[in-house]
């Protein structure tokens, strides 16, 4: 069997978090190396997308190109994946040329064979600019909860979804002027008109994802809407028509024909033919993507596909669901993620420890939640606790009574007959749950061989047996050595640096690998490691993540939730307006303070002894938590020396020391910028 299996190209405007790995690309990477050690014809397809909208506004916000842009996040973007193991056979890009070309001669059959309605609407238009403005570069105030922040698309404040005529008093955020509605033409896909054809290809799709299918008929039943496929924006791929000048194609019709366009790279240097991957309807094209890509991979591109004519449709579309964060929505601009860069910096050499943990809880069906307790836990009682430890004790039980060597299997009970039974039975229903795209389901079962092997020796207790039954003792090592084989074959789609490890412990026999290559058909074998292959020690396969390591990611989060509780900040709003003569009545006055001393009791009052220019005034002062009173001696501050006497914990307090109070909560005195006498007055 042919696959050509794609994961989502991601907008090369930012680096990449564990919501990403976990709603698309770790599936597809599981997927992928299982077809691989079933020996299928696999191409595993990804890049960046580099046009659209979203590339343009981040290179306004950091002052550079787009191109610059999508230079600068396509190789920490590739970087990443090539870090955690995700393993493309081709990582490549939507500014190349061959891709340009691909999705202009897409276009340009679907425009000759007339599918496309040209179709004349009014614009928001920059005349300062000279451009049309699409949704997101107009801002405006919100109709419904009237932030003036609102984009034409949507206003962050409130949620509400809008189109940019809905705002009030608009503005053009390239120039700040007041846009005006202009005629412009773009060319329409008559989604429409190609509903029954849609309805048809995904109605005979069933078997498809319940949130997938779910999506699709959601959208059906609302009925399709003709759609533009091009855009008045001067960044992506040109319309390559006539009367089409400044104008590109919409980047999510671009964007899916870059997965052909990076077949055809792959294909090129692999020495394949890429037509056998794309226009042989026996390939499977099965697309992995996160939840809000659905609509695009389901109904529009299948819908682009039809009208071009020569193109297979997906099979299937294992959209996942998204993955949150510590309960709170994974979020760019609040810094509310685990960034995979920063992972690996903290975390080095634990790529499969997140894949596992990402993998436990895949958001299949319905959002999940990553909590780094639970990474945690997931980290010290599975992986070590049982896949560790079973793996770990094989080996060392095997160097410590064989020198290492795997020993010859005797005569065997009923524990071993039953072992390897269940052995053998459990590839065939990972297996299952991988081909039904059940990943947590197919991970469940791979932590079984493990339990199974640890199982095996608690039953067993090859220590207790050894001095009176040697012989026993070399069965038992040989049948847990076989389970570490499978297990280490079963594994290698979900933790590959896991199974290397394996491979390379178990590494003089020539037992089932070719190469680096699984070979999914040997496991579950009785008998896959000959006797006398060398078991080598490599250290253990997974370490013990203690509290601190876990503190310190909550802490971080914390520290990003303050940032932008800060950032959403407003100053006080002012109080009502007072006289001259209402201002004129304070005195306000600098004092040097001479003494200060913590207040018994009190966790807030410092007492202060102040030099007011006619005698010393003991002042009270709650700020104990922000100055200490040895630093607060010395100093000149300003305060009020007419407000009237009040006791505070048995000590009369003589005025009132002003302070700024800052956006986070600390203070700042109020100090004249050179030293004056005491006792001056402020006007
Ligand atoms: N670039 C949206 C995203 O990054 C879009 C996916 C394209 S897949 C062909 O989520
Ligand atoms: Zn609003």
């Amino acid at each position: 069997m042919r696959y050509t299996v794609t994961a989502a190209l991601i907008y090369a405007n930012g680096p990449i978090h564990i919501g990403h790995l976990a709603g698309c690309y770790i599936p597809a990477d599981i997927f992928v190396r299982y077809l691989r050690s079933k020996g299928q014809d696999v191409a595993f397809i990804s890049g960046t997308d580099e046009h659209g909208v979203p590339i343009t506004i981040k290179a306004k916000k950091e002052g550079i190109t787009p191109q610059e842009v999508v230079d600068k996040y396509y190789s920490i973007i590739k970087q990443s994946f090539e870090d955690f193991g995700i393993s493309f056979d081709i990582y490549s890009r939507t500014t190349n040329p061959v891709h340009h070309e691909t999705s202009q001669e897409f276009f340009r059959t679907m425009y000759d064979k007339g599918y496309f309605d040209e179709i004349a609407t009014e614009q928001y238009f920059d005349e300062t600019a000279n451009q049309f403005l699409a949704d997101r570069y107009i801002v405006g105030e919100c109709p419904v909860c009237h932030n003036d922040g609102a984009y034409g698309d949507q206003c962050e404040k409130c949620g509400s979804s809008l189109s940019p005529t809905e705002l009030i008093n608009p503005r053009s955020t390239i120039s700040g002027s007041k846009p005006v509605m202009k005629e412009t033409k773009n060319w329409y896909l008559p989604l429409d008109k190609m509903q029954p054809q849609i309805e048809k290809y995904v109605n005979s799709h069933t078997e498809w994802k319940t949130n997938v299918f779910g999506q699709c008929q959601s959208w059906l039943k609302q009925g399709l809407q003709p759609r533009a496929m091009t855009r008045d924006l001067d960044w992506g791929v040109k319309v390559p028509v006539e009367g089409a000048e400044g104008k590109v194609l919409y980047v999510w019709f671009d964007a899916p024909i870059g997965y052909i366009s990076m077949t055809k790279e792959w294909a090129e240097k692999a020495g394949k033919n890429w037509e056998d991957y794309w226009k042989n309807p026996d390939t499977k094209l099965i697309n992995f993507i996160g939840k809000d890509n659905i609509v695009f991979h389901c109904i529009i591109f299948p819908a682009m596909c039809m009208a071009e004519g020569s193109y297979i449709l997906a099979d299937n579309v294992p959209a996942n669901e998204f993955m949150n964060l510590e309960n709170d929505k994974i979020s760019t601009s609040r810094n509310w993620a685990v960034w995979l860069h920063e992972y690996l910096e903290e975390f080095p050499g634990k790529q499969d420890v997140l894949r596992y943990v990402l993998t436990a809880n895949a958001p299949e069906t319905k959002d999940n939640d990553f909590t780094w307790k639970d990474f945690q836990t997931k980290n010290n009682s599975e992986l070590v606790g049982i896949y560790g430890n079973f793996v770990n004790r094989t080996v060392v039980l095997t160097q410590k009574y064989f020198e290492g060597k795997v020993p010859e299997k005797g005569s065997l009970e009923t524990v071993d007959t039953d072992t390897l039974k269940a052995l053998a039975e459990l590839p065939a229903q990972i297996a299952g749950s991988l081909q039904h795209y059940k990943f947590r389901e197919a991970l469940a079962g791979m932590m079984e061989v493990a339990r199974l092997g640890n199982k095996y020796l608690a039953d067993t207790e090859p220590w207790k047996v050894w001095k009176e039954n040697p012989e026993r003792v070399a069965t038992i090592l040989n049948i847990a050595t076989q389970i570490t084989a499978t297990l280490a074959i079963v594994s290698e789609p979900f933790l590959p640096f896991t199974a290397k490890k394996i491979y390379t412990q178990l590494s003089s026999s020539r037992w089932a690998l070719a190469g680096d290559s699984p070979v999914w058909a040997d496991a579950g074998q009785a008998s896959l490691v000959p006797a006398g292959t060398e078991v080598l020690q490599d250290g253990l396969l997974f370490e013990k993540i203690e509290d601190a390591a876990i503190e310190a990611q909550v802490q971080k989060l914390l520290n990003s939730k303050k940032l932008n509780e800060l950032e959403g900040k407003t100053v006080p709003a002012l109080k009502p307006v007072i006289q001259f003569d209402d201002f004129a009545r304070m005195d306000i006055r600098i004092g040097t303070i001479l003494e200060a001393e913590p207040m018994k009791k009190s966790k807030k009052l410092l007492k202060f002894l102040v030099d007011d220019g006619f005698e010393k005034r003991t002042i009270l002062s709650g700020i104990a938590e922000h100055f200490s009173p040895e630093e607060m001696v010395g100093r000149q501050v300003t305060f009020i020396a007419n407000l009237a006497p009040r006791a505070m914990m048995g000590v009369e307090s003589q005025g009132m020391i002003l302070m700024a109070e800052d956006k986070d909560g600390s203070l700042s005195l109020i100090q004249p910028h050179k030293e004056v006498w005491s006792g001056a007055t402020v006007n």
